[in-house]
């Protein structure tokens, strides 16, 4: 529960801001609260304006994998800071971030540093659309690209939280090119080729998705997407602005072991800064202006502080091999956690250090078994978590990220969290 200096912050600040928030997941009405202010956060914890401190699996929806304000980090971004805050010209760091990114993820021969994930996907599109000269693109229910026009169609995370899975003011004209696949069903994406086939300039898809909660693909279903892109000379784009160097230091690419044309990047690039990155085969980016006629642009493309947090974030995820089985082992020791407690009165599905309890019996593989969930349950979930000081997403249809700098003793805390929040909701649903 918020305590007062955040009830009064947040008062004020519906005066002034949409919902009291600069986005509409973090004003938690989906889980009928006001959301806490956040004042500061080192290592796993965060803290609110009225100093109570939280064991924090938001993570800032990603970004924070090595927990928040690593010493590493900071110190460089000090630095940075010192030396300008944007120059509008290109610097030498602009290119050592490139180089890194293209180490890890290979399959970008070329790429482009810009300021969000929005941007990014819409600039991916572009190219890819410049490239091909087609105009459709397929997305998946539920799946999540950002909140530009085009791509604001059967949307996940707060879209789908707030209902609005289809936005007011898109124009039809930006949305006719969109088609609609469903996530994790290979045969929806080849009837639309059957149909569309050589209309179709991309297929996008978060290789896990993770914007109605985390559901990993099947066994195939990426393969699938490999398949008959190729055959149809259509650009597979991944989404990676989640699992880009989460699931491991080549991201959802590495750890399923299927090449895209074109990856989306942000979140982890950024290392906590406004920073996300397109790019892709070399044939393809060198559509982008100035080498050809896709056009794309930016005053803080590349800022220079940004490109600071994540040339040193990526750098001690390059250089360390303990992280990611860390990570991921912690996460399965929460995701059993929930599955002993719970039983089958929940789906908890995990993909690395992602995962989501969902409140449903069915196995959720898709948008329409998401959705099943029961969100009432999750909200009371949501609540008591947060009552014993674990900050998760107050929505069903967002991830909870595990970082390095969980402890073992938080991991085991939140386990005893977990097991006493299902006795009160069984005992909750026993009494319905
Ligand atoms: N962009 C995030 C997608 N899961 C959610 C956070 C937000 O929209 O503020």
């Amino acid at each position: 529960m918020a305590g007062w200096k955040s009830e009064a912050l947040f008062k004020k600040s519906k005066e002034i801001m949409p919902g009291g928030v600069n986005s509409p997941v973090r004003a938690f009405r989906a889980v009928n609260q006001n959301p806490v202010f956040i004042e500061r956060a080192k290592g796993s914890k965060i803290y609110d304006v009225d100093g109570s401190e939280y064991t924090d699996y938001v993570c800032s929806w990603g970004p924070g994998i090595l927990g928040h304000a690593d010493s590493r980090v900071i110190e460089a971004v000090k630095k940075a800071c010192n030396n300008g805050l944007t120059f509008g010209a290109p610097t030498e760091k602009e290119y050592v971030l490139a180089s890194i990114i293209q180490e890890l993820v290979p399959s970008m021969e070329m790429l482009r540093l810009v300021n969000s994930g929005t941007e990014a996907v819409m600039s991916a599109i572009r190219a890819a659309r410049g490239f091909t000269g087609r105009d459709k693109i397929i997305k998946f229910r539920g799946c999540y690209h950002g909140h530009s026009d085009g791509l604001l169609v059967k949307a996940g995370s707060g879209a789908l939280t707030q209902s609005v899975p289809d936005s007011l003011g898109v124009p039809e004209g930006c949305t006719e090119s969109t088609l609609v696949a469903e996530y994790n069903d290979i045969l929806s994406v080849k009837s639309l080729f059957k149909k569309y086939g050589s209309g179709i300039a991309a297929v996008i898809v978060e290789p896990v998705a993770a914007n109605m909660g985390v559901v990993p693909p099947v066994p195939g279903f990426l393969e699938g997407l490999r398949e008959i892109t190729k055959q149809y000379k259509s650009i597979l784009i991944f989404d990676e602005v989640i699992t880009g160097f989460r699931l491991a230091k080549g991201g959802a690419q590495e750890y399923f072991g299927i090449v895209p044309d074109i990856t989306v990047l942000g979140k982890i690039a950024g290392g906590g800064m406004p920073l996300a990155v397109y790019g892709g085969r070399r044939d393809i980016m060198e559509m982008v202006a100035p080498l050809g006629g896709v056009y794309q642009a930016g005053t803080l493309s590349g800022n220079p502080v940004a490109v600071t947090a994540g040339i040193e974030t990526l750098k001690i995820l390059k250089d360390d091999n303990d992280i990611y089985n860390k990570i991921e082992e912690n996460t399965t020791k929460i995701r059993l956690a929930a599955e002993k407690a719970f039983g089958s009165s929940v789906c908890v599905s995990q993909a690395g250090s992602l995962m989501s309890v969902f409140f449903t019996e069915e196995k959720v593989t898709d948008y329409v078994t998401a959705v099943s969930s029961d969100t009432e349950k999750y909200a009371m979930y949501f609540d008591y978590m947060l009552k014993n000081r674990i900050y998760i997403a107050p929505s069903q249809f967002e991830a909870m990220f595990i970082s390095a700098a969980h402890t073992d003793e938080d991991i085991e805390r939140t386990c005893y969290i977990i097991k006493q929040a299902a006795e009160l909701l069984k005992s909750y649903m026993g009494m319905c």
